[in-house]
């Protein structure tokens, strides 16, 4: 796939010229005339790489770069100072206020590339290794470190605006069957098979997670405990129907599936939260499994 870049910068000629010296094939090029613009750029396109003149007719490169940097989605993002002069002081600002590397206007070709190129291997190599600390590596939902981590952070967001939000913890029943009947690199399918049937059914704004083994969690911002019902029941019927076998065995399995609320429930934090939708899944289970329970403080009694 080819690398995206953007190149904030106001002389159409300067932006020709560096145009000239790339290898079109590799990059998808994107030009903004001023500093506002390429702002809105960057957050539109999510580029790999911008390129950053200093002198903008309305805010400047270093101003840019801040604002930049500010935006935690962008912390990744590099940012190569395109200048005409290689003043010390101007350097000095630029790396200080957050620029990854500078190139000074008119420098031979091999060189830009070079910069560039080095910029996006580290680009990649950072986003590489976010991703690694984030993801379940068998069923590519989110690992329980950034279910935890998110968890926090909606639970401190529900408070101070005042919104509900639910958690769903879910376990495939009898999954040790599966096991036993096919084999472990079967019950590994169908933990994927599952992982991605669970991504295509939330909404973007939901963060799905591999808890443990066979458990899945499932936050749901902005949602009550109605109609965080609503959804694990989509899911646990849409799942006792799907056959996770094929081609080879008809493998069919349930999930019990357990609710919290940060509004019904009264949950401190975030380990009374999942604890408490560990109550309910624990509730769902022994009523018979293949069900969706919301949890309530009759159920520890
Ligand atoms: P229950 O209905 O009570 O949940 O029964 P269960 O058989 O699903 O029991 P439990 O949830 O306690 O056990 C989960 C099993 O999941 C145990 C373990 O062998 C299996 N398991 C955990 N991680 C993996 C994995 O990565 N791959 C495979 N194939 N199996 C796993
Ligand atoms: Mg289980």
């Amino acid at each position: 796939m080819k690398s995206k870049i953007i190149v904030i910068e106001d002389t159409q000629e300067d932006f020709e010229s560096l145009k000239k010296t790339l290898p079109l094939e590799e990059y998808t090029l994107l030009h903004a005339p001023n500093g506002y613009k390429g702002i809105e750029l960057i957050e539109e396109e999510m580029p790999d790489l911008v390129i950053l003149d200093l002198v903008l007719p309305d805010v400047d490169g270093f101003e840019v770069c801040k604002r930049i940097r500010q935006d935690e989605r962008f912390i990744s993002l590099p940012i190569l100072f395109y200048t005409s002069s290689g003043n010390l002081d101007n350097k000095l600002i630029g790396l200080a206020v957050g620029g990854s590397d500078f190139l000074i206007k008119g420098s031979d070709s091999r060189e830009v590339n070079i910069r560039i190129r080095n910029l996006l291997r580290s680009k990649k190599m950072f986003d590489d290794v976010v991703k690694l600390s984030v993801v379940d590596a068998l069923t590519h939902v989110y690992n329980r470190r950034y279910f935890q981590h998110r968890l926090a952070d909606e639970l401190e967001r529900g408070r101070r605006y005042n919104r509900e939000f639910c958690c769903i913890i879910m376990d495939i029943d009898n999954f040790k069957g599966i096991n036993d009947t096919y084999g472990h690199p079967v019950g590994d399918l169908v933990l994927k098979r599952i992982g991605s049937l669970l991504r295509r059914n939330i909404r973007s704004a939901d963060v799905l997670c591999r808890y443990g083994g066979d458990e899945f969690g499932l936050l749901l911002p902005e949602t009550t405990s109605h109609g965080a019902f609503i959804t694990a029941e989509r899911i646990r019927t849409l799942l006792e129907k799907k056959d996770l076998g094929k081609p080879d065995n008809e493998i069919k399995t349930t999930l019990s599936l357990g609710i919290s609320s940060l509004v019904e429930g009264g949950a401190l934090g975030t380990d009374e939260l999942v604890t408490q939708a560990d109550v309910a899944l624990y509730k769902a289970k022994q009523e018979g499994r293949n069900r969706t329970k919301i949890y309530g403080s009759h159920m520890e009694a």
